[in-house]
């Protein structure tokens, strides 16, 4: 089993006809959009709105109808992938770079679904580097608070020199804190910090993970 595929077309699943739906972004959504592409062909009405530049140039070549967050009053359901999930379904999200439009979107959803394979399936969040995203604008001063919030901050590069620019014109900043053991107040710590646009940390967003368990695809439920 693909797990991936298995989670993400599982999502795709509830999807119905009329729905505004958030797409979300990376290899795991690759394959809830695949899905929706499919059954845009066989007649399913829907419009999408895209999490990344990224999702939306996929979506489009499969045929997905595109609107944006100024089209629409609400979204129905937004599907999107996650770095890593607690046992209270907290998340962390933006190894794609893509957080602050995830995060909009997942806001403005009725129904918000995270699809995860099992490995992003973890006691405690941190492990993974925590992206924050900032504006260019004195980054470095920026980087310095955000590092006595207890972590080291890394500029996401492109190469050994060209910082990684967001869809929206900032920087990402990797915090690699170990373990993050409050993250509703890291995640307010963090946005208080004058030039953070946004983290990666996604306290209290969703109330179901679709993720595999031996080999099984289960719905984790809060
Ligand atoms: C996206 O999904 C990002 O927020 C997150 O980094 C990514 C997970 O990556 P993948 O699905 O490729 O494992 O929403």
């Amino acid at each position: 089993m693909i797990e991936k595929q298995a989670v993400g077309e599982k999502a795709a699943q509830f999807v119905e006809d009329g729905m505004i739906v958030g797409l979300g972004t990376g290899s795991t959504a690759y394959y809830t959009i695949v899905k929706l592409g499919e059954r845009v062909k066989n007649g399913l009405h829907i419009k999408a709105v895209p999490t990344s530049q990224k999702t939306e140039e996929l979506a489009r070549k499969l045929g997905i109808p595109i609107v944006t967050l100024a089209d629409v009053e609400y979204i129905d359901i937004a599907i999107d992938g996650a770095d890593e999930v607690d046992s209270e379904l907290s998340l962390i999200k933006g190894g794609g770079g893509a957080l602050l439009r995830e995060k909009m979107i997942a806001y403005a959803a009725k129904r918000f679904i995270v699809i995860a394979d099992s490995k992003k399936i973890v006691k405690t969040l941190g492990a993974f580097p925590l992206p924050v995203e900032v504006i260019r604008f004195g980054w470095e001063m920026t980087a310095k608070h955000i590092r006595s919030a207890g972590c080291v901050p890394q500029l996401r590069l492109l190469d050994d020199h060209t910082p990684f620019i967001t869809d929206n014109g900032n920087y990402i900043l990797d915090c690699h804190f170990s373990e993050i053991e409050n993250p509703a107040e890291l995640e307010k710590q963090l946005i208080r910090i004058p030039g953070v646009v946004e983290s990666g940390l996604f306290v209290g967003m969703t109330e179901e993970v679709i993720t595999v368990q031996n080999q099984d695809v289960y719905i984790i439920k809060k």
